[in-house]
């Protein structure tokens, strides 16, 4: 067998982290927040090392994303926000764009961006998920950041958003 590797959870010696934070449903995404600042400073990143941006729902977050991911000063963007289930189909189209623009800003700048964005039935589900009794995803989300940059960096190669522009 080859090598094996591996992500990290072991700080980056250096660079930012965006946290991009939708204010639709706050009562959640502040809690989000809370959690991924916390893990920044319990993985020994530094909450410094955060820079929080924020835009009015989640259908906003991947445009905001490609802008920061393309502009060279983070090392990963770490998307927060909630999408809760109403009484209409709106959810169903915010919750299949957030992921897909999510998806599609990683793969298109090469940068690390997290989808810490909860989807979920009811209110009550998002609390759980949102420090509750199923943990916290932003807490999660800042971790899985930590770690892509981590196996990112082992590979090696560069992000195309990063900078010099893209190529
Ligand atoms: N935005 C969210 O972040 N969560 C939701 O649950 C939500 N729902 O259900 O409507 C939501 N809608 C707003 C949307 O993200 C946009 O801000 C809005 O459509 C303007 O473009």
């Amino acid at each position: 067998m080859g090598q094996t590797i591996e992500g990290k959870l072991s700080p980056p010696p250096v660079g930012q982290i965006a946290l991009l934070v939708s204010k639709f449903n706050r009562f959640i995404s502040d809690r989000l927040l809370a959690g991924a600042v916390e893990e920044l400073e319990r993985l020994g990143v530094g909450s410094e090392r955060g820079d929080v941006v924020w835009v009015p729902g989640s259908f906003e977050i991947p445009m905001v994303a490609r802008r920061l991911a393309e502009s060279g000063r983070y090392q990963a963007v770490v998307c927060l926000g909630a999408v809760i289930r109403g009484q209409t189909d709106h959810y169903t189209y915010v919750a299949s764009e957030a992921a897909k623009g999510v998806a599609q800003v990683a793969m298109s700048t090469g940068v690390p961006t997290i989808f810490g964005i909860i989807t979920a039935d009811t209110l009550e589900q998002a609390i759980d998920r949102a420090g509750g009794k199923v943990g916290n995803h932003g807490a999660r989300a800042v971790q899985s950041a930590v770690e892509m940059i981590s196996v990112l960096g082992q590979i090696g190669g560069a992000a195309r958003g990063g900078r010099g522009g893209r190529k």
